[in-house]
C-alpha cells in the first residue's frame, strides 16, 4: 500500500516543521483563497453529508479535508472522505465524512462540519481552534485519510481539493480514486481493524465476498446446472465498473448482465434504484422479459432494489421492505437449525410499506423498530441486537452481528458436534462473511439475495408472494423553504407548521389501509410526500 503525499504537503515539511505541533494558519488561509466559498451560500451536513450543486462545493470539499485530518488525529484512526451524490443527479456532488468502524460520522462533528463549510475565510482558524480544544485533539497526532470517489465528472477535480485541505494540515493520505461508496467505508474499517478484517485492497475485497458465496453457495449449484442469469441496471454509474471487477472472481453458475454501464447514458438518468423505486417502473436501457429477474443500483452502489414484469406484463417492485424480509427470513431459518437463542430485528423508516411490517411482526414474529431516515439512524439501532437486519425501503441496508453473535457461531461452525447443526452455523458464518457490515453495499446484498433465493431454490416469484405491498406513492414537492417543516415520532407526524399535521389526518380518515407522511428531505432541495392506501388510485389521490 503506498502513501502518498501532495505538493503541498511537500510544501508544508519546506515551510514548517511547526506544523506537527501547532496549524500552519497561514497554509490554512493561503489555500482557503484558492478555495473560497461562493458568497451567501448556506449549507448543512444533512443526510448523507453535503449534496448541492457541484460548481457549489470546491471550499466544502477543501474544508471536509481539514476536518478530515482534526477527526483522524482525535480518534487516533484513519479517517475516510467520500466524494459523491449518490442517487441525485449528475450536475450534483456531495461530500461525507466515514468514521473509524466505516460507520457514518458522529453527530457532534456533523455540527463541526456544518460550521466550517458555511464559516467566512476569516473565521476558519477560529473554528478549526475550538473543534481542537472542545474534542481535545492533538496535534502531535498523526493523521491518516483514505479518499474514495463516483463517476460523475466534477469528482476527480472535487477530490483533489480534499487532497489540500488534508495535506495542508500536514495530514497523510491514500486515494483510493473510483470505488463505490460502501467500499470506501469497508476500506476504513479494514484500516483500523486490521486484525479483524481483511486487506484494505479493493482487490482483497472482491476475495473475502467471492470466497464467501461461493462456499455459501456450495451445496446450491451443482454441475451442469443451467445458468442462473440477473440483469442489472447500473445506474450509468461506479456499480457497472465494479460489478464488473467482481465478476471474474464469481462462479460461472451466477451470470450478471450488466446495462446501463456509463458509456452512453447519464448516471441516474431515467435509471437506477432510485428511479425504479420512485416511479415503479423499469429503468429506461434494459430490455425486462417476463418474470425475468432483474435489479437496479444507484448512482454510488450502495442501494440495490429487483424488480420483475410477470407474464401479463405488470411491473413488480421487491425494494429494501422485501430484501429485509428475505434476509431475515433466511437468518431466522439458520438460527432455528442450529439452535440458538440470538435476539434478531429488523430495523425500518416510515417509508417501509404497512404490509412489511405486519407480515415481519404477525407472520414471521420478528420485532420490528422505526427510526428516521438516514442509514445512520438504523445503523445505530441495528447495533443494539444479537442481529440487526436494516432497509430503508429504498434499497439501502445490510445487516449487522454483535461481536458475541459472530464469536459464537463461527465457534459453533468449528466445534459443533451434530453435523446438522455445524452445517447450519456454516452458512451463518459465510453470510456473516459475504455482508459488508459497515454499510448498504448494492453488490455485496446482491450477492447475499442471489445466494439466499439459490439456496431456496426460489425465483423472483416466490419471494415477491412472501406478502403484497399495500399500494403507495412517493412524490418530491419543490417549495421555498422546506425547512420550514419540522417533525417527530420518526418523521411519521409534523410539528411545524402548525396545522398541517391536522390536514393530513383529515385526508388519511378518507381512504381505507392509509398512511401518509411529509419530511424535508436531507439529500435534495424537496419536501418527500408518501402515502399508501387500498387502491393504487386511492395512494395516488391522498398523495397528490
Ligand atoms: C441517502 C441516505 C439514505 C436516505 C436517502 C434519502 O441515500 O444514505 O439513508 O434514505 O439519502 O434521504 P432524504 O430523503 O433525506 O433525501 P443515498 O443513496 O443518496 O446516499
Amino acid at each position: 500500500m503506498h502513501i502518498y503525499y501532495s505538493d503541498l504537503a511537500a510544501f508544508n515539511s519546506i515551510c514548517t516543521v511547526s506544523i506537527f505541533v501547532e496549524m500552519d494558519f497561514d497554509a490554512v488561509a493561503k489555500y482557503s483563497v484558492l478555495h473560497a466559498k461562493p458568497s451567501g451560500l448556506t449549507l448543512q451536513y444533512g443526510t448523507a453529508g453535503f449534496r448541492t450543486k457541484a460548481e457549489n462545493l470546491d471550499h466544502v470539499m477543501y474544508r471536509m479535508g481539514l476536518l478530515a485530518v482534526l477527526r483522524s488525529k482525535q480518534t487516533k484512526s484513519t479517517i475516510g472522505v467520500m466524494v459523491t451524490a449518490s442517487h441525485n443527479p449528475e450536475e450534483d456532488n456531495g461530500v461525507k465524512l466515514v468514521d473509524p468502524l466505516g460507520e457514518m460520522l458522529a453527530p457532534s462533528w456533523e455540527e463541526y462540519a456544518t460550521c466550517l463549510t458555511n464559516a467566512e475565510e476569516q473565521e476558519i482558524q477560529t473554528i478549526l481552534s475550538d473543534v481542537c480544544q472542545k474534542e481535545a485533539v492533538s496535534l502531535h497526532q498523526d493523521a491518516f485519510i483514505v479518499i474514495g470517489r463516483d463517476t460523475r465528472p466534477s469528482s476527480k477535480k472535487l477530490s483533489q481539493a480534499v487532497i489540500d485541505g488534508v495535506s495542508v494540515l500536514g495530514g497523510q493520505y491514500h486515494d483510493y480514486g473510483l470505488v463505490t461508496t460502501p467500499q470506501l467505508h469497508y476500506m476504513v474499517c479494514c484500516w483500523n481493524t486490521q486484525e479483524h478484517y481483511e486487506k484494505a485492497t479493493v482487490e482483497a475485497y472482491y476475495q473475502k465476498l467471492a470466497k464467501a458465496f461461493v462456499e455459501l453457495t456450495k451445496q446450491a449449484f451443482s454441475p451442469g446446472d443451467s445458468h442462473r442469469s440477473l440483469k442489472v441496471d447500473c445506474a450509468n454509474g461506479i456499480g457497472a465498473l465494479k460489478l464488473q471487477e467482481m465478476e471474474c472472481h464469481l462462479p460461472r453458475e451466477l451470470l450478471i448482465q450488466m446495462y446501463n454501464n456509463g458509456t452512453k447514458g447519464k448516471l441516474n438518468h431515467l435509471c437506477g434504484a432510485d428511479f425504479v423505486k420512485v416511479h415503479q417502473k423499469p429503468p429506461q436501457g434494459i430490455e425486462v422479459k417476463p418474470n425475468e429477474r432483474c435489479c437496479s443500483f444507484d448512482g454510488d452502489a450502495d442501494r440495490i432494489v429487483y424488480f420483475y414484469n410477470d407474464a401479463a406484463g405488470h411491473f413488480h417492485l421487491l425494494d429494501g421492505d422485501k430484501i429485509a424480509t428475505l434476509i431475515s427470513t433466511f437468518l431466522k431459518e439458520l438460527l432455528s437449525k442450529v439452535g440458538q437463542t440470538l435476539t434478531m430485528a429488523v430495523v425500518q423508516t416510515a417509508y417501509a410499506n404497512g404490509s412489511s411490517t405486519r407480515y415481519l411482526e404477525e407472520t414471521m414474529k420478528v420485532p420490528v423498530h422505526c427510526v428516521k431516515t438516514g442509514v445512520k439512524h438504523l445503523h445505530q439501532k441495528a447495533q443494539e441486537f444479537d442481529i440487526g437486519v436494516y432497509f430503508e425501503a429504498n434499497g439501502h441496508g445490510t445487516v449487522l452481528f454483535s461481536k458475541a453473535a459472530v464469536e459464537k457461531i463461527r465457534h459453533l461452525a468449528k466445534e459443533e458436534k451434530d453435523n446438522q447443526k455445524r452445517e447450519a452455523a456454516k452458512m451463518l458464518e459465510n453470510t456473516i462473511d459475504l455482508i459488508n457490515q459497515t454499510v448498504g453495499d448494492a453488490i455485496s446484498d446482491l450477492l447475499v439475495i442471489e445466494a439466499i433465493l439459490a439456496l431456496k431454490g426460489f425465483t423472483v416469484h416466490h419471494w415477491d408472494a412472501m406478502y403484497t405491498d399495500l399500494p403507495n406513492r412517493q412524490l418530491k414537492i419543490k417549495v421555498a423553504d422546506r425547512r420550514v417543516i419540522d417533525t417527530a415520532d420518526a418523521e411519521r407526524r409534523v410539528v411545524a407548521p402548525p396545522g398541517l399535521q391536522e390536514k393530513i389526518d383529515g385526508l388519511v380518515k378518507k381512504y381505507k389501509l392509509s398512511r401518509a407522511f411529509v419530511r424535508p428531505s436531507g439529500t435534495e432541495d424537496v419536501v418527500r410526500v408518501y402515502a399508501e392506501a387500498d387502491t393504487q388510485e386511492n395512494a395516488d389521490t391522498l398523495a397528490h
